[in-house]
C-alpha cells in the first residue's frame, strides 16, 4: 500500500525531492556539532502530525517534557496533536524517575531494550522521529546501534512507516558515519560555512535513492516561533530617485527602518522579510545622485536585487541601468520591478522592456509598491532565482 509522501516542510526540500519522502523511506538529518541541526526533524514530525499521522518521538538524553517544550517554543500548536502523538521515552529509566509515556525503554543503554519498543512503535505508528539517533550509538555501542538501524528501516519499509532520524556527526570512525548514511534512503546534510567561528548554517541532501537530486546548498536560520527559515543575507533595492524604493522596502518586511529625510532617502532602507519559509535581509539605497559615492558600499554582498523604476518616468531608465553598475550588482539573479502601475500614464511590462534593451534578458513585474500589489510575486520570483 502506497500512502504517498510526507513532506518535509523545510524549504524548498520538498521541491528538490520531488514532493517529499515517500512513506516507508527513511531521512536521515546528518548534523555537523554546532550547527542547530535538531530543528529539522522536528519540522518535519510537526509536518507529519499537522498531515493527521501517528507520530513517535524517540528520547534518550533530554527529558519528554523538553521534546514538547521545544515543540511550543517553534510555535507548534502540541496540543491539537496529543491523541496522535506520544513518546519512546529512555530518559527517564536513564536517570531513574517514573515515565508517564505510552513507550518506555527499560534500559536505555541496552540497545535491545529500544529494539522491542522500536517494534512495537513501528506497528502503531506512521512516522517514527530519533531525537539523536547518535546518543543512542553513544550509550549502547556503535556496532550494535547500526546494525539495529538497519534491521529498523527495514521493518519501518515493510510497514510503510517513515523513519526521520538527526544524527550529529561527532568524531566517529568511519564505518559509524558511512553506515548511517548507507541506512538511509536519503541524507541532507546540515552543516556551518566555518572559518573559525561559524559565520552561518546551511543544508543541502547529499543523497537520495529514489528520484535525481539538485545539489543546491541553501543557507538557513532558526526562528522562534516558526522553525527551520531558508535564509538570504542580502538584498539590494536600488533604483532612480523617487521610483518607490523605500515604499517597496516596508511593503515586503515585517520589521523596515528608512533613514529619509523629508520624503526622500539619505541613508538606506533595511528591512527584514519573512515569507514562504524564507527569511531575508533586504537593503535599499537612496536613489538621488549625490549619494552615488555610498552606492558601491551598500551593494557590498548582495545575493540579488531588485531594480525599481517609477514606470510613468521613462526618462529615468538610463539612470537605473547606471545604478546596476554603481552598486556593481551586474550579474547578479534580478529583477525589474515596474512601479506605480497604478498611474494612468504608467508604461506597460512590454514597453518597459522595449525601453530598456540593454537588460535584454531582465525579469520585469509590475507592482504598486504603495498598496502592496504584486510586491509578493516579485519576491517570488527573485528567490527562485537566488535559489537555483
Ligand atoms: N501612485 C504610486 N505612488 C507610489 C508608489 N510607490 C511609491 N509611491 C510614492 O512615490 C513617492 C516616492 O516613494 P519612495 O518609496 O520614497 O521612493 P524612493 O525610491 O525610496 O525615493 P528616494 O529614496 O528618494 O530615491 C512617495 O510619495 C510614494 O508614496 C506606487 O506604486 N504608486
Ligand atoms: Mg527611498
Amino acid at each position: 500500500m502506497n500512502r504517498g509522501f510526507l513532506e518535509t516542510g523545510i524549504p524548498k526540500l520538498d521541491d528538490m525531492l520531488g514532493g517529499g519522502i515517500p512513506m516507508g523511506k527513511s531521512l536521515l538529518y546528518y548534523i555537523q556539532p554546532g550547527v542547530e541541526g535538531d530543528v529539522f526533524g522536528m519540522q518535519t514530525m510537526h509536518r507529519g502530525l499537522k498531515k493527521g499521522m501517528k507520530v513517535v518521538h524517540i528520547t534518550a538524553t533530554s527529558p519528554p517534557e523538553n521534546v514538547k517544550e521545544d515543540m511550543l517554543s517553534l510555535g507548534f500548536n502540541f496540543d491539537a496533536y496529543k491523541d496522535r502523538f506520544s513518546i519512546v521515552d529512555a530518559y527517564s529509566m536513564l536517570v531513574g524517575i517514573d515515565s508517564k509515556e505510552r513507550y518506555v525503554v527499560d534500559d536505555a543503554e541496552s540497545i535491545e531494550s529500544y529494539d522491542r519498543v522500536i517494534d512495537m512503535a513501528i506497528e502503531e505508528n506512521d512516522v517514527i522521529v530519533f531525537g539523536s539517533l547518535s546518543d543512542i550509538f553513544d550509550l549502547c555501542g556503535e556496532e550494535e546501534t547500526l546494525e539495529h538501524i538497519k534491521k529498523w528501516t527495514g521493518d519501518a519499509f515493510l510497514h510503510d512507516v517513515t523513519i526521520i532520524a538527526n544524527f550529529t556527526a561527532w568524531p566517529y570512525p568511519s564505518f559509524v558515519t558511512e553506515g548511517v548514511k548507507n541506512a538511509f534512503n536519503v541524507v541532507v546534510i546540515i552543516a556551518g560555512v566555518a572559518e573559525r567561528v561559524i559565520l552561518g548554517q546551511y543544508y543541502s541532501i547529499i543523497k537520495a535513492d529514489w528520484t535525481e537530486i539538485e545539489k543546491k546548498m541553501l543557507l538557513f536560520k532558526i526562528s522562534r516561533p516558526g522553525g527551520v527559515k531558508a535564509y538570504i543575507p542580502k538584498v539590494l533595492v536600488t533604483g532612480p530617485y523617487n521610483a518607490g524604493k523605500s515604499t517597496f522596502v516596508r511593503s515586503l518586511s515585517i520589521r523596515s527602518v528608512s533613514v529619509d529625510r523629508l520624503g526622500t532617502t539619505i541613508a538606506l532602507d533595511h528591512g527584514y522579510i519573512e515569507h514562504g519559509g524564507v527569511s531575508a535581509h533586504i537593503f535599499g539605497t537612496p536613489g538621488q545622485q549625490r549619494f552615488d559615492p555610498i552606492l558601491e558600499m551598500l551593494g557590498g554582498e548582495a545575493v540579488g536585487v531588485f531594480l525599481v523604476v517609477d514606470s510613468t518616468n521613462q526618462k529615468s531608465f538610463l539612470r537605473a541601468e547606471k545604478m546596476l553598475d554603481l552598486t556593481k550588482s551586474r550579474g547578479l539573479p534580478c529583477i525589474l520591478i515596474a512601479n506605480k502601475q497604478d498611474l494612468k500614464d504608467a508604461l506597460s511590462v512590454e514597453e518597459i522592456k522595449e525601453k530598456i534593451a540593454s537588460l535584454n534578458d531582465i525579469r520585469i513585474v509590475p507592482t504598486v509598491a504603495s498598496t502592496g500589489k504584486g510586491v509578493l510575486n516579485a519576491l517570488e520570483v527573485l528567490i527562485d532565482d537566488i535559489m537555483k
